[in-house]
């Protein structure tokens, strides 16, 4: 397939032993990505405050992929990465260290029982927008019509 891009939500909220802390997690899940083709683009690293019952924060950040992939092999290739970061020694099934979401795709809309591109909560999500918003600020969502930007403020302007 023709190289597209896509853009790649990470975030840690747990430990792992050879990496470190969340922000150490996000650094290497990086470079991780960066097998699966070429990085266009990485934002700051974000600590955010966990929603929903996950409990401690977030290390958020957002990356651009150019990739030969399609959207379900970019899939496959990150749930490995995410099971690569996600095994401690001793616990075969440990808690997941990782998640990385595809957020956008430079080829618009798409849509298979496993994967929706764009991400269903992208609109919703700070964590998503603002990391995101460094990198990407004008790239539009393709059902809305709003660009990441418009997105990012209309978050923070009903959150106040
Ligand atoms: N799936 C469908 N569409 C997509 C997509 N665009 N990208 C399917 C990736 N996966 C997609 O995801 C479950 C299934 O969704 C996948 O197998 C895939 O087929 P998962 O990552 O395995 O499971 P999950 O983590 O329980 O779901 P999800 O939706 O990724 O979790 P959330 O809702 O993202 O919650 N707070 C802060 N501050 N920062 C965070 O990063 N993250 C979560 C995780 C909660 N709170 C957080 C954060
Ligand atoms: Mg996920």
């Amino acid at each position: 397939m023709a190289t597209t891009s896509y853009a790649i939500a990470l975030g840690s909220n747990r430990r792992h032993v050879r990496h470190g802390g969340p922000e150490g997690v996000v650094r290497a899940a990086v470079a991780a990505l960066g097998e699966l083709g070429e990085v266009e683009g990485v934002s700051a690293i974000h600590r955010t405050p966990a929603l929903g019952p996950a409990g401690r924060s977030f290390a958020n950040a957002a990356l651009l992929l150019a990739s030969e992939l399609p959207p379900l092999e970019l899939l496959a290739a990150i749930k490995r990465i995410e099971r690569r970061f996600g095994r401690r020694p001793g616990r075969r099934w440990g808690p997941r260290v990782l998640d990385l979401d595809i957020i956008l795709w430079s080829q618009g809309a798409f849509r298979a029982p496993r994967l929706a591109i764009p991400h269903p909560e992208m609109a919703r999500r700070d964590f998503v927008l603002r990391p995101l918003a460094e990198i990407a600020a004008e790239w539009r969502d393709p059902l809305s019509g709003r660009s990441v930007r418009q997105l990012a403020a209309l978050r923070t302007r009903n959150r106040s």
